[in-house]
């Protein structure tokens, strides 16, 4: 049987969740990026193989970059992108010499993901991230104060964020403020408001369609070079799989990803298949997508998040968000099956539960919360197998 790598994504060094810890999760792979290297920098050889004797003098393997960042000058094609560009195939070839093959990367303009409170207290105690639709307009129209944003929301909609932000008192409006623009972990960005305002302009002239064709240009530059070396650049979805502030999103949908390798059809053109971002919009079905883009998706995070009406959503225990998670290790250990191949997959977000409270870690990479998750995999994918047999 091919069986999920189980794997589990690494900050490096100064990760509060250390390697001891992580074998003890009983993993056998490491996922991870070099976050100190500057955002449009070559990985050198040198430093790739540091991080990798790291891990494996814990008896671990780096197997799977998360992530390559995309420079801002590539996704809006301008200033010097044609050189980022350059470095990023080097950094493939660096990485694939090191025999790192399966790297992951976004496309979302200025933000990676975003949350509006990353400590919500769930009622058995334990906290989770959670997005907050008032708490963000609110943020957006009356602290950012981003011009024109009142023409994009319903009178409706104003009208509640502006009780919300009444309601805020000026600790809540300093946090919700560093939530969106400080920068979470694996962001590679950190901003104050009038930069973040900067950074949001220089999309004014970019659409959804300009954006993708920015991505498809991306694209056809360095997916040739990983079909050489034999790599997969694996796309993250958009998160929230939505336009948020202005901003164009072009990886929200299954159609998204089909409109990609229409354009770039090359085999190294991936998709990191990731429930819990997919999951927040109940028209994207995981399942369906494992089963359809399956060639395609080297790389699976799990998580479940949890919407409702108002379009809020938080991230819930992995067997009670809207993710059909027995639906999709089914679908992936098929997948598996057919291509005679092994996923990497990991819990992706925990919550914050038992020590994980009274200690520091990168918001959603707790190490009890992931556990708890990761245990729950595995015994879907212990009894699915079974089945199977
Ligand atoms: C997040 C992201 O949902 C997630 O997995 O942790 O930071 C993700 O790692 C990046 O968007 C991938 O490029
Ligand atoms: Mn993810």
């Amino acid at each position: 049987m091919y069986l999920m790598k189980q794997s589990w994504r690494w900050y490096g060094p100064n990760d509060p969740v250390s390697l001891d810890n992580i074998r003890q999760a009983g993993v056998t792979d490491i996922v991870s990026a070099l976050h100190h290297v500057p955002n449009g920098e070559v990985w050198t050889v040198e430093e790739i193989k540091k991080r990798q004797a790291q891990c494996a003098e814990k008896g671990l393997v780096w197997s799977v970059v998360e992530s390559v960042p995309v420079h801002e000058h590539i996704k809006t094609r301008e200033g010097e992108y044609m050189k980022y560009i350059e470095n990023y195939k080097q950094s493939i070839r660096n990485l694939a010499e090191c025999g790192i093959k399966v790297i992951t990367y976004n496309f979302m303009p200025v933000l990676d993901w975003t949350r509006t409170n990353l400590f919500y207290e769930m009622p058995d105690g334990s906290r989770a991230l959670r997005f907050e639709r008032a708490a963000f307009l609110a943020f957006d129209l009356f602290i950012l104060k981003r011009p024109g944003a009142e023409k994009e929301y319903s009178a409706e909609d104003i009208a509640k964020a502006k009780a919300r932000y009444e309601k805020m008192d000026e600790a809540e409006i300093q946090l919700i403020t560093r939530n969106m623009i400080a920068g979470l972990p694996g962001s590679e960005e950190s901003f104050t408001l009038d930069q973040f305002q900067a950074a949001l302009d220089r999309y004014k002239g970019i659409d959804a369609e300009q954006l993708r064709a920015n991505l498809i240009f991306f694209l056809q530059q360095v997916c040739p070079v990983c079909d050489e070396v034999g790599s997969r650049m694996v796309i993250h979805p958009d998160d929230p799989p939505y336009p948020i502030l202005g901003l164009p999103r072009i990886l929200s949908t299954a159609e998204d990803f089909r409109k990609l390798i229409a354009a770039v059809p090359n085999p190294s053109n991936g998709l990191n298949l990731c429930t819990g971002s997919f999951g927040v919009r109940a028209d994207n079905d995981c399942p369906a997508m494992m089963r359809e883009f399956g060639d395609r998706v080297d790389f699976v995070h799990l998580r479940a998040t949890k919407r409702d009406e108002e379009g809020n959503f938080y991230e819930a225990n992995l067997l009670e968000g809207d993710v059909p998670v027995y639906e999709m290790m089914k679908a992936v250990l098929e997948v598996e099956q057919k291509r005679q191949f092994r996923i990497y997959l990991r819990p992706d977000h925990g919550h914050q539960m038992c020590d994980d409270l009274n200690r520091k870690s990168n918001p959603g990479y707790s190490c009890y919360g992931r556990l708890r998750s990761l245990a729950e995999l595995r015994g879907i994918e212990h009894a699915i197998a079974k089945s199977m047999e």
